[in-house]
């Protein structure tokens, strides 16, 4: 097991709808840290540097429209497995599929509006958080209480 960053985003829903608070929580509950956060809004330009994959697909440019339509609050969550367990913690991409329990299964009703973005594998962990945060906004430190949540040997 291994002790991971991932980058997750509260979408522009998330924030309209004064969700931001129960989201952190949420990753909060879980024992996960937060070593870097900022609110911004996201351009165009980093509209399609993050989701170069999906760039060429018909749902483009609505997505780029939404991302693009208000302020987002940007993470870097850090803990044991943490790009699976926000994946899982997230729910399904399409919100009306998500089980009860998960932040899209609890929170959301939509596949576009799904209120929060995490990572989907290390290296577009790596390249995500690069493309929100400077090495200086990172602020890691020890989780003081990571002797009550996992054994030395899931870290
Ligand atoms: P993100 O990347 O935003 O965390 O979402 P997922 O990792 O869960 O899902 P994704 O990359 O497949 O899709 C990215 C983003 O596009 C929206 N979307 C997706 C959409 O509007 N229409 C679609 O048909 C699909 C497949 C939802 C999430």
């Amino acid at each position: 097991m291994a002790l991971e960053r991932t980058l997750i985003l509260v979408k522009p829903d998330g924030v309209q709808r004064r969700l931001v608070g129960r989201i952190v929580s949420r990753i909060e509950d879980k024992g996960l840290s937060i070593i870097g956060m900022k609110m911004l809004q996201v351009t165009p330009e980093l509209s399609k540097q993050h989701y170069a994959e999906h760039v060429a697909k018909p749902f483009y440019k609505d997505l780029e429209a939404f991302i693009t339509s208000g302020p987002v609050v940007a993470m870097i969550v850090e803990g044991p497995e943490a790009i699976t367990v926000m994946r899982t913690l997230m729910g399904k991409t399409n919100s009306r599929e998500s089980a009860p329990g998960t932040i899209r299964g609890d929170l959301g009703a939509s596949r576009q509006m799904n209120l929060i973005h995490g990572s989907d594998g290390p290296e577009a962990a790596a390249r995500e958080i690069t493309t929100y945060f400077k090495a200086n906004e990172i602020v890691a430190a020890p989780n003081a209480l990571a002797d009550h949540l996992w054994a030395k040997d899931e870290e």
